[in-house]
């Protein structure tokens, strides 16, 4: 039986007894009766119509920039100056468009052209003025750091010092030297109950549980961001503990992590356990008030596959770092082959959650994605054509990267090392790969009055993600051929995260105007500060409402666009996660790099 609290023991005391950060929420749930929970959820007040959205933080010079308009019958928009109100810049508005996931027809301002730095605001006649956005040279600069830093902010086994983390400062938690094998994963060697020691690694997301499988896109997308961008890396200052040191600071983080995956392989077998976790959730406490047992729970091919190409990406990108990290790179690639064997000889192990595991899953039954991944990464560290033959690639198709959909991956690293390529790769096939879906995602966006590509079937839990990897994957097609298009598209999705959606919010937590104040988030939760811990993108809309009937405030509504909460409870679509920040790192910091 679970022994997770009933979400009233989650919720009830912050909710009826104030605290600075939900204050907001309980002026709203005081104001409507709420407080006497659950039974009669109030609908919360949600401004979406009549109002101008744009990404609340800004543009650089060059970037197309755009915002939304209610269709109402004014034909023009101005830019104003932010402090005197002088329009500074005027053009007619777009025609009007729907935008089917957010069952709305609006106007497309483009004010591209206009590129004098400064503080402004979009004004219309007829409606309020847009929130205040900047034009600046480093718009991106301060976000991509943030983005980056939430990873520190979520360290296992790692007390945060005031010094780096200043607020968020916090002790300790989940040391994990002493992890139990559980029953689904023991043999011979490690019997049930074995104390196995696998330290570090981040915090999966709001929970404090910690999936291969999910660190496996993760860790691959900032490895692919500093290779795709190595000198804007180099140059950056993170504030975190390792910074000052002879390795770049978004390496010294992502290596918190790969230590942890390295001690996830079972060094007699080379197989890879899928989870290291509580039998649990934990409730809404900081990381050191959790003291329930960890286990790592079954060996999977995914969490195999994964690890490999995890493994094979970094003893490439650590090999020049070899005097900071000694014997890292070469250890790597090894286990990477060992990962790969062990997949090849169980290659349908699917995860199958134990009777007494009740925390995430990431199962997922269709592996030929993660071969092909994985097969990809090790082709490219090794140059072993045979690793290209068991890619199978003619019959690997392209598509928008998910932590259960992985194949995207293998064709942007294919594309980036394509000049260092064996003879048998087809350079073809991959460069139509890249442009074929990069072109799908433009023909979207043209055709959807809030210019971005986004389906009403993307609008899944986790869908800012979906959104920030179709970025991604935009960004690989200007890339490869420079097709602007591609990049104001993929400028058109992180406005769409900052504040150029359905809902008005901006999704990253301390970003923009109206930010998301309460994520699903534990530390964010638990502890006495009023603000959220800041660099989070979270989940965002999406109309399956798991959450629910475990949420005292419901939800708006249940179109697709605008089916979010900003309410702790709501794990279905304000949660956080490491896999939905990566691509957002990985898009800023392209769009700071690339937009001229
Ligand atoms: O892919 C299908 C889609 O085809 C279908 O149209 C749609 C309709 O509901 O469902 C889609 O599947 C959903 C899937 O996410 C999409 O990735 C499932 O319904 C949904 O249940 C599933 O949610 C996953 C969630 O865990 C629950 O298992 C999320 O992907 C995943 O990101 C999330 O991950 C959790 C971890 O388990 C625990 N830690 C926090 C983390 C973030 O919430
Ligand atoms: O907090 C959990 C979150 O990290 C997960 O993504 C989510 C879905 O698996 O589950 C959350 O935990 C909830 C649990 O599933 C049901 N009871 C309430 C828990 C909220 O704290």
């Amino acid at each position: 039986m679970s022994n997770v609290p009933p979400m009233s023991q989650f919720y009830f005391p912050r909710v009826c007894f104030p605290s600075l950060r939900l204050t907001f929420t309980l002026s709203l749930m005081l104001l409507t009766g709420a407080c006497s929970l659950v039974q009669e959820p109030v609908t919360p007040v949600v401004e979406t119509v009549g109002a101008i959205k744009l990404n609340q933080l800004g543009f650089l010079p060059d970037a197309q920039k755009r915002a939304v308009v209610p269709d109402t019958p004014a034909k023009n928009f101005s830019v104003v100056d932010q402090r005197s109100g002088a329009a500074v810049f005027n053009a007619p508005l777009g025609a009007a468009l729907e935008w089917v996931p957010a069952q709305e027809s609006v106007k497309l301002a483009n004010f591209s052209e206009f590129k004098t730095p400064g503080k402004y605001r979009i004004r219309v006649k007829g409606l309020a003025d847009s929130p205040p956005f900047s034009i600046s040279a480093d718009e991106y600069v301060a976000l991509n750091g943030a983005v980056i830093k939430a990873f520190y902010y979520n360290r296992a086994g790692m007390a945060l010092t005031e010094q780096f983390a200043g607020v968020y400062a916090r002790a300790a938690g989940h040391a994990d030297t002493q992890v139990l094998v559980h029953a689904s994963a023991a043999t011979q060697l490690r019997p049930v109950d074995t104390a196995i020691s696998a330290p570090k690694g981040w915090y999966d997301a709001g929970d404090y549980n910690k999936y291969v499988v999910n660190s496996g896109i993760t860790t691959y997308t900032l490895l692919a961001a500093f290779e795709h961008f190595p000198d804007y890396y180099a140059a950056q200052n993170l504030h975190i503990p390792e910074s000052g040191d002879a390795v770049p600071d978004l390496l010294n983080e992502i290596f918190w992590n790969l230590d942890w995956m390295l001690a996830m392989q079972d060094p007699d077998d080379g197989g890879v356990y899928h989870k290291l976790t509580e039998k649990n959730f934990s409730q809404f406490v900081m990381p050191s008030h959790v003291n329930a047992p960890r286990y790592v729970v079954q060996k999977t091919t995914a969490a195999a596959l994964n690890f490999a190409a995890v493994m094979a990406m970094a003893s490439r990108v650590f090999a020049p770092y070899n005097a900071s990290y000694p014997g890292y790179s070469a250890k790597m690639l090894v286990a990477a082959e060992k990962a790969w064997v062990w997949a090849s000889r169980h290659s349908a192990v699917i995860y199958e959650q134990p009777d007494d595991i009740k925390t995430g899953k990431y199962g997922d039954n269709k592996l030929s994605d993660e071969f092909a991944w994985a097969a990809a990464e090790l082709y490219i560290a090794t140059k072993n054509n045979r690793y290209y033959v068991a890619m199978n690639s003619t019959e690997v198709k392209n598509t928008v990267p998910s932590w259960s959909d992985v194949r995207g991956l293998a064709w942007m690293s294919l594309a980036q090392h394509r000049t260092q390529l064996t003879a048998l790769a087809d350079q073809q096939l991959i460069a139509s790969r890249i442009d074929g879906l990069a072109a799908d995602l433009l023909v979207k966006a043209q055709s959807s009055g809030y210019g971005v590509p986004m389906q009403v079937s993307d609008f899944i839990w986790g869908s800012n993600a979906v959104a920030a990897n179709q970025a991604m994957m935009l960004i690989q097609g200007f890339r490869l051929n420079g097709n602007r298009q591609y990049l104001d598209a993929a400028q058109s999705l992180l406005d769409y995260l900052l504040g150029r959606n359905a809902t008005g919010y901006s999704f990253v937590t301390g970003f923009g105007a109206k930010p998301t104040l309460h994520p699903h988030h534990r530390p964010s939760g638990a502890d006495a500060v009023a603000a959220p811990v800041p660099g989070f993108l979270v989940g965002g809309p999406q109309p399956d409402q798991q959450d629910a009937s475990e949420c005292p405030v419901a939800y708006p509504t249940k179109i697709p666009a605008k089916s979010y909460v900003d309410h702790e409870c709501s794990y279905a679509s304000n949660e956080v996660a490491i896999n939905w920040n990566a691509p957002l790192v990985y898009l800023s910091g392209a769009l700071q790099v690339l937009t001229r």
